[in-house]
């Protein structure tokens, strides 16, 4: 299930107090109590998982981890853990706080959310020629506190459609820093996983098969998705004995789930080129030869510089 807008609220880590404590010992008297350690912050991070804000409906608060108080022999406290909220790339983070909104388009891209507060200082600090043995320490500050609305803005610019088995993934993989899992089977994919080429977003989607429209295989939930996408790439391996029916196939099941869907302008991305002979692209071809085409091999990082230049002239905006 893709969750698509989700508001939670988050609080960094508060600084550890500092800690009133004398040392005893020969070598050392006096006031030694040392720094709280500072409060974790917390981070969103781009990911590649469309479906991921779906882990925040049950739990809409979130805290990072406290400093710990300052130790003696003048030591600072440990430091609170950073916590790290994956998001998907094109999520748009508003903080209904300070109205500030940003939105995560790299994979890995990490804005900070909320910083955490800074730990208090320990006696030590406070010692003077006057006073010698001061018992004051400062508490450790508050970590920030705001409430987030994250929404993600559009699923994406292009999706990767076709049959399963034919090289959705790893076309978004090559294409981008996804690592979309691929493997030789059908419906290795099971939830649509996205990638950033200089911005754009590319979204390959679970394979389709006949009566996805009704329902049949991932079907249904993906062609919601694939509604809001731009440009539809549709992928047909060449390795296919009747490429017209596979592009029927993928074509009925458009048209029968929303007739926009089926006017959604479309290129042809024919892929595993490198698995036939020379010979046969030709024939393969025949039926096409009207339509917008790319024909490209993962093996053939020309044919990919190729596809890369089609995606990057396409009228986005
Ligand atoms: N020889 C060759 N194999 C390829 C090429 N592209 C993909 N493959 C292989 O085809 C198989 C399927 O690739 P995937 O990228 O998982 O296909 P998919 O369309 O995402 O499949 P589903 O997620 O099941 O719909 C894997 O074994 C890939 O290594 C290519 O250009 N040439
Ligand atoms: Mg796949």
């Amino acid at each position: 299930m893709i969750v698509d807008e989700i508001k939670i609220s988050l609080e960094a880590g508060k600084g550890g107090d500092g800690l009133a404590t004398f040392d005893h010992t020969k070598n050392s008297q006096g006031p030694s109590g040392g720094k709280g350690g500072r409060g974790g912050d917390i981070y969103f991070k781009g990911v590649s998982d469309l479906t991921i804000l779906y882990k925040y409906r049950k739990k809409d608060h979130y805290e990072a981890e406290n400093g710990s108080v300052g130790k003696s022999n003048k030591a600072t406290g440990h430091d609170g853990q950073d916590l790290i909220l994956p998001v998907p790339i094109g999520s748009v983070i508003n903080n209904l706080d300070t109205g500030r909104a940003v939105e995560i388009i790299e994979v890995s891209q990490k804005i900070l959310a909320a910083s955490g507060g800074i730990g208090g200082r320990g006696n030590f600090y406070f010692r003077s020629p006057v006073n010698t043995t001061p018992t004051k320490f400062e508490k450790g500050k508050p970590g920030e506190k705001f409430a987030f609305f994250i929404e993600l803005r559009l699923i994406a610019d292009i999706g990767f459609i076709g049959l399963p088995n034919v090289g959705k993934s790893s076309l978004l993989n090559q294409l981008t820093k996804a690592q979309a899992k691929v493997a030789n089977y059908h419906f290795t994919t099971l939830e649509p996983n996205l990638g950033t080429l200089d911005g754009i977003i590319l979204a390959d989607i679970p394979g389709l098969i006949e009566g996805a429209s009704a329902g049949r295989g991932l079907g249904i939930k993906f062609l919601k998705h694939i509604q809001r996408t731009r440009f539809l790439f549709h992928c047909l391996s060449l390795e296919s004995t009747d490429l017209v029916r596979d592009y029927r196939t993928i074509r009925r099941e458009l048209s029968a789930y929303s007739p926009d869907l089926a006017k959604k302008k479309e290129v042809l991305v024919f892929t595993k080129f490198d698995l036939i002979k020379e010979g046969e692209l030709k024939a393969k071809l025949k039926p096409f030869a009207k339509k917008r085409k790319v024909i490209i091999s993962i093996r053939d990082p020309r044919s990919l510089e190729k596809l890369k230049k089609i995606i990057l002239k396409l009228p986005l905006i």
